[in-house]
């Protein structure tokens, strides 16, 4: 028995049997994703167009037709995520995968999701921001009884409209949200001509506190989370947002952490065109280079990627791009260090006082870590440490990357006179003609005497 058997077995006792009877019922196939890196996004192949969602670090579930209905099986169960590259928890989650697949359909869709339930408790699926009958609102013990373990309950309703929302447990919810069940629900317009973009890009962002060395989630922890999670997965393993000049681009972001994030991109401005309410009209919106997603809601921001580079893109609290750490540590900034480092020197002479200029040297230094422990700031860029956790990842717009290519372009090279330098003495010759030109950018209409 592994250690996935393992942490699932009271699940699996009771479900191998019910498995065996439902399996045979017509039940569309359960999807299983082995990976945690993203996957190419699914083009519709009938109905009408829509540019599909790129769920980062995650994949969209396959439904088969039944007639007019989209049907979708979801699983709920324990799963083991890789959080970054030799860093992995033991989650729960659905059909493989924290956070769970993403489901895509079309406004007027009538969808059936099947969901099966192989936890050891019982468990819920509720559909946030969508409307629907109140007997499919997923919320134990009011909309209906909680889904036992072993068995499949039926959830079925009409998209009346589109947009963006996602899908998380109303049964045990602390415990069950704190193990990283939650997935994005993505509603794309009837009319194709409706807000379309080139590029979709979506997550959820979430938090677990598991403590370095171990692999489970401490579920009593409200606050004090040490790993800041975009679909359960921490930089620098969070994969770049690759767009090519020119693409009108959609970011959707879900906050289902226990406290708000502060969104900013880099190298743009930007405006909220959707929220998990519906679509912002034109006249609502103002531009943003920082969007604050609050608890339990959603923003979508839109702009068009006219500026070539790597873009960081971040939450803007800054304990929330640094990976597991220790908070209640004594600050030693300005602390003279030098007695103590000798008097230990003469014990073990390859101890380094850390921690007096601050704390960048901890991106530089290899540490021995516990097991399945990743640096709390790590993540090499081009040039040098990028010192960076968490929630963070790069906005990487190129020219010439195809529609279908979400492929990582490697680093940008910045053109000649175009990056920052060390002074030397004297200013390098710039030609006028390699010189960066400065253009103003456009006022909003309506603005004209600014
Ligand atoms: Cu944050």
């Amino acid at each position: 028995m592994n250690r996935r058997q393992l942490l699932g077995a009271g699940a699996a006792l009771v479900t191998t049997s019910a498995w065996g009877q439902t399996s045979n019922m017509g039940l569309p196939e359960a999807a299983i994703m082995e990976s945690a890196a993203t996957q190419t996004p699914i083009r519709p192949t009938s109905g009408p167009d829509y540019t599909p969602v790129v769920t980062l670090n995650g994949w969209t579930l396959p439904y088969r037709m039944n007639g007019n209905v989209k049907e979708f099986h979801l699983v709920a169960e324990p799963v083991e995520r890789e959080l970054a590259e030799g860093t992995t928890a033991f989650l729960w989650g659905y059909n493989g995968q924290s956070t769970g697949p993403t489901i895509e359909a079309v406004e007027g869709d009538r969808v059936r999701i099947f969901v099966t339930n192989k936890l050891p408790e019982h468990t819920t699926v509720h559909w946030h921001g969508i409307i629907l009958p109140s007997g499919m609102d997923g919320v134990g013990g009011l909309s209906h009884p909680g889904i036992p373990p072993g068995k499949t309950y039926v959830y079925e309703f009409d998209l009346t409209k589109s947009g963006t929302f996602m899908y998380h447990p109303h049964a045990d919810e602390m415990v069950q949200m704190a193990m990283g069940m939650m997935g994005l629900f993505i509603v794309h317009p009837r009319d194709p001509s409706f807000m379309p973009v080139d590029r979709d890009f979506a997550f959820l962002m979430n938090a677990f506190d598991i403590a370095p060395g171990t692999y489970i989630p401490r579920i009593m922890t409200m606050t004090d989370f040490n790993l800041w999670t975009w679909n359960s997965r921490i930089f620098p393993d969070i994969d770049p947002l690759v767009v090519n000049k020119g693409d009108r681009v959609r970011v959707r972001v879900g906050n289902l952490t226990m406290t708000n994030h502060p969104i900013h991109m880099h190298g743009y401005d930007f405006e909220v065109t959707c929220t998990d309410g519906g679509w912002v009209p034109p006249g609502a919106r103002w531009p943003e280079v920082t969007i604050d997603i609050p608890v339990g809601g959603m923003r979508a921001y839109e702009f068009d990627a006219m500026h070539e580079g790597d873009w960081a893109i971040h939450c803007h609290k800054s304990h929330h791009t640094m990976n597991a750490m220790g908070h209640d540590v004594p600050t030693f900034i300005g602390a003279n260090k030098s007695e103590l480092t000798r008097m230990i020197r003469q014990q073990q002479p390859e101890y380094m006082p850390m921690g007096t200029a601050g704390m960048a040297d901890m991106a530089m230094m290899e540490m021995p870590l516990p097991d399945n422990t990743v640096p709390m700031m790590t993540g090499w860029g081009p040039h040098g440490p990028i010192e960076m956790g968490g929630m963070f990842s790069v906005v990487k717009v190129r020219e010439g990357i195809g529609a279908d290519d979400y492929s990582d372009p490697g680093w940008y090279e910045n053109p000649p006179g175009t990056q920052a330098y060390e002074w030397t003495g004297e200013l390098p010759e710039i030609t006028s003609n390699d010189s960066p030109k400065t253009q103003l950018s456009p006022r909003p209409e309506g603005n004209a005497k600014g």
